[in-house]
């Protein structure tokens, strides 16, 4: 936690500060016999062996207060069963979010890794009118996978900073944008409609694999997939095949199927940038998530249903 963050907590209740590594799932069941209130990260494994068994009162804990809006991590059914609540931070993390999207979307049309790599490695030999050519972004068709908050907001800075056309697929439908945006009858016409296609849909088993082969050669061969959401969403392997064969033109991502393991393939290639999960990674950012969780948690400890509930 950030230090703001830590102290806003210790000033409302006795914290402890759980080990500085990712809680496997013994040590996830440890942590809920052991405290009243819990709020984890992405990297604690709260999956069915933690919770495996536990009937409502088995376990002191009664509120995981998730460190993020994202909580694939969480096993929601198996909390339920064992009568803990689980709330996340939706809003804090927006913003951010979507700017490492267009972090991404930028680094990708216009060839910045590649570029950033010829300079540190100092082979570069001077400017020439063709050299390191990218994709121009202004008037290009963005279609953004899933219009919730975040993908609202990239959407929105798409339009209204870069110019671009924006075309959306989502499950249901979105009427109340204040910019243009054309909702596609289904997920592959958005992908053939867009120049650049982000991913900004929740993980977990309901979006596992939502983009494979068969999705990125809609995407086609001038096209660019971003993913700021969960690296499940995406199937890695396909993706690595269709950006070594040209399928697709380039990737950005922030996000990775068995995080932190990038595939050396990947790692390999030039025509994608790589970032290790930064989409929130600012420090008023993580103060904001962090102060978002603890009203949660008051909420909860004063009686009240927290905000964020999400089961
Ligand atoms: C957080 C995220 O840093 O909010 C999310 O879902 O993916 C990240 O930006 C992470 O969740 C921290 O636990």
């Amino acid at each position: 936690m950030t230090p703001a963050a830590t102290e806003a907590i210790c000033a409302r209740f006795d914290a402890s500060f759980l080990p500085d590594h990712p809680l496997t799932p013994a040590e996830a069941r440890q942590a809920m016999q052991d405290h009243d209130l819990i709020l984890p990260t992405l990297r604690d494994g709260f999956t069915a062996e933690a919770f495996a068994g536990a009937a409502p009162g088995d376990l002191r804990c009664k509120l995981l207060a998730n460190f993020g809006v994202g909580f694939n991590h969480i096993d929601i059914e198996a909390a339920r069963t064992a009568g803990i609540a689980v709330s996340n931070t939706p809003g804090a993390v927006t913003d951010a979010t979507a700017d490492i999207a267009m972090t991404l979307l930028l680094m990708a049309a216009r060839r910045a890794s590649e570029g950033e790599h010829l300079v540190r490695s100092g082979a570069w030999d001077g400017w020439y009118p063709t050299q390191l050519l990218g994709t121009h972004v202004t008037g290009k068709t963005v279609g953004i996978i899933g219009m919730g908050r975040i993908g609202q907001a990239i959407a929105r800075r798409c339009h209204f900073g870069f110019g671009m056309r924006v075309v959306f697929h989502n499950r249901s439908v979105v009427s109340s944008l204040d910019f243009p945006a054309e909702q596609m009858p289904d997920l592959a016409a958005t992908l053939s409609a867009a120049d650049f296609a982000v991913v900004a849909v929740p993980g977990g088993a309901g979006t596992r694999h939502l983009i494979g082969a068969a999705e990125l050669a809609a995407l086609g061969p001038g096209g660019y997939l971003i993913n700021i959401s969960r690296g499940d969403v995406v199937d890695e392997a396909a993706l690595i095949a269709a950006l070594q064969s040209g399928a697709i033109a380039g990737a950005g991502l922030d996000v990775y199927e068995q995080e932190p393991l990038v595939p050396e393939e990947l790692r390999k290639l030039w025509n994608v940038s790589l970032l290790p999960h930064l989409g929130t990674a600012a420090e008023e950012v993580r103060t904001a998530m962090a102060l978002r969780a603890l009203d949660n948690l008051v909420d909860f400890a004063e009686g009240r249903p927290p905000r964020d509930l999400v089961t």
